[in-house]
């Protein structure tokens, strides 16, 4: 890690480096009003994001083949703790550092697939709402009988350095083996603030604690500590798997250890009396890749066509460009607000909906939720509608009507042909007030 302030910012970029420094210590909580300098811009869209869930496909359908309701509440454990790593350190490793990613808009979509020896894993993200901006998500496995659903928004604030508090949740539904009966796992988001920023190299560290509590009973809570606490190390966390009733944190069935980075050990029982069970690496563990359609074939909504100038742009280190296109997109946002207004009509989400209380998966939801609220977790914004514009699910019903183009009346806006080839710049040129003309 760089040790003077700065040092990993490129010579032409100090000053601008500086400025934005500045502008952060008195933002007002919006991270998307946050403007970077160019190295450190990402060319991916936050909608992409939801991919990190089950990249580690092998460990996410893990449970559904456990026969024993405790192991599998171990595994869907042991699965998370995997996630966290791609979820929240992968881009430093790769990258260097934590970029700023590109704020995705209304209707923003990213489609995709895994299709690896578990067979088709299918993801469905969607911008659900941008003010405030709210991702929503699902991942299936049809084969395995899995699903991961959830919606997520941040909060930030400055205080030292970048704190961001997630709100929203994540539902994990699956069938054990040879059950009809689902369960289900509400996983709430951990907190995380931005180490590193002065150094130019930003990377995340976690903090404070999540919940998966299930509707078999079984809770997990993940503590999470930077370095410095306990064992000195960076990405540190301690967590314990009890029965509700028959156990607590002080006395749980399973717990585990480590760096959720690096190397973790899951084991039966708690303190000194505690048997090995697992020592892992994430690193170690097989990660499939996401199958996404080629460029020509996504519609103009989806994230990578949608952002490819930009993208493109970003990579060159073409500010004006990057600029120009990004106010293209803007533009052509603000024209679609102004329609929808003059038809007194909402924007139409393709794949999700708000959740229907009198449905039996949102009554189990609803007593899971009262479960986290009987630990004593006041501060948790895991169901917060009017912090997320309600509360989002996949909607099937929806989903099997979806058809290409995603939005007919988005296509002249966004500066799109009928047939999805691009219209010349000229076409969407704004007025003074920055709407298309
Ligand atoms: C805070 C964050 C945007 C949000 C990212 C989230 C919380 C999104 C949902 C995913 O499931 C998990 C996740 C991982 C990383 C989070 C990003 C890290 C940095 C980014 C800020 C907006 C960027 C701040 C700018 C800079 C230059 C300091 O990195």
């Amino acid at each position: 890690m760089p040790e003077v302030e700065g040092a990993a910012v490129p010579a032409q970029s100090k000053g601008s480096w500086s400025s934005f420094l500045k502008s952060i210590a008195s933002f007002n909580g919006d991270l998307s009003s946050l403007t970077a300098p160019a190295f450190i811009l990402s060319t991916q869209s936050l909608v992409e994001f939801s991919a990190y869930w089950t990249e580690n496909t092998s460990l996410w359908i893990a449970p559904t083949q456990e026969p024993d309701e405790a192991k599998r509440a171990l595994l869907v454990m042991k699965w998370l703790l995997n996630t966290l790593k791609q979820q929240y350190c992968s881009r430093s490793e790769k990258l260097g550092s934590e970029k700023k990613p590109l704020n995705p808009f209304l209707g923003e979509l990213f489609l995709g697939s895994w299709d690896d020896e578990f067979g088709k894993t299918s993801l469905v993200s969607e911008q659900v709402s941008h003010h405030p901006p709210v991702t929503a998500y699902t991942i299936t496995n049809e084969k395995y009988r899995i699903q991961l659903q959830g919606y997520n928004a941040q909060k930030a604030s400055f205080s030292r350095t970048i704190h961001v508090k997630q709100i929203g949740h994540a539902l994990l539904t699956l069938y054990p083996p040879g059950s009809d009966v689902p369960e289900t796992y509400l996983i709430t988001l951990p907190a995380l603030h931005i180490e590193s920023l002065i150094y130019g190299a930003p990377f995340v560290e976690l903090g404070k604690f999540i919940h998966i509590v299930s509707s078999t009973g079984y809770i997990s809570k993940i503590d999470f500590a930077g370095r410095g606490w306990v064992s000195g190390k960076k990405n540190s966390f301690t967590a314990q798997l009890w029965k509700d009733g028959h156990g607590s944190e002080k006395n749980p069935l399973y717990t585990a250890d480590g760096q959720w980075s690096d190397t973790f050990t899951l084991k039966q029982g708690e303190g000194k009396k505690a048997k090995e069970i697992e020592t892992f690496s994430p690193s170690n563990i097989k990660l499939s890749r996401i199958n996404v359609a080629p460029i020509e074939e996504q519609d103009v909504f989806e994230s990578r066509k949608a952002w490819a100038n930009v993208a493109r742009s970003i990579e060159k280190g073409d500010m004006d460009a990057t600029s120009h296109f990004k106010s293209r997109i803007e533009n052509a946002q603000r024209a679609l607000r102004k329609k929808e207004q003059e038809e007194k009509r909402e924007w139409q989400r393709v794949f999700f909906s708000q959740a229907d209380s009198s449905h039996t998966a949102e009554v189990i939801f609803q007593g899971l939720v009262q479960k986290i609220s009987g630990l004593g977790v006041n501060s948790w914004e895991g169901v917060a509608p009017e912090k997320t514009a309600g509360v989002w699910r996949y909607d099937e019903h929806k989903a099997k009507t979806a058809t290409k183009p995603f939005h007919p009346e988005g296509l002249i806006a966004l500066g799109e042909n009928s047939d999805g080839t691009s219209a010349p710049i000229s076409r969407i040129s704004t007025n003074q007030s920055g709407v298309p003309s």
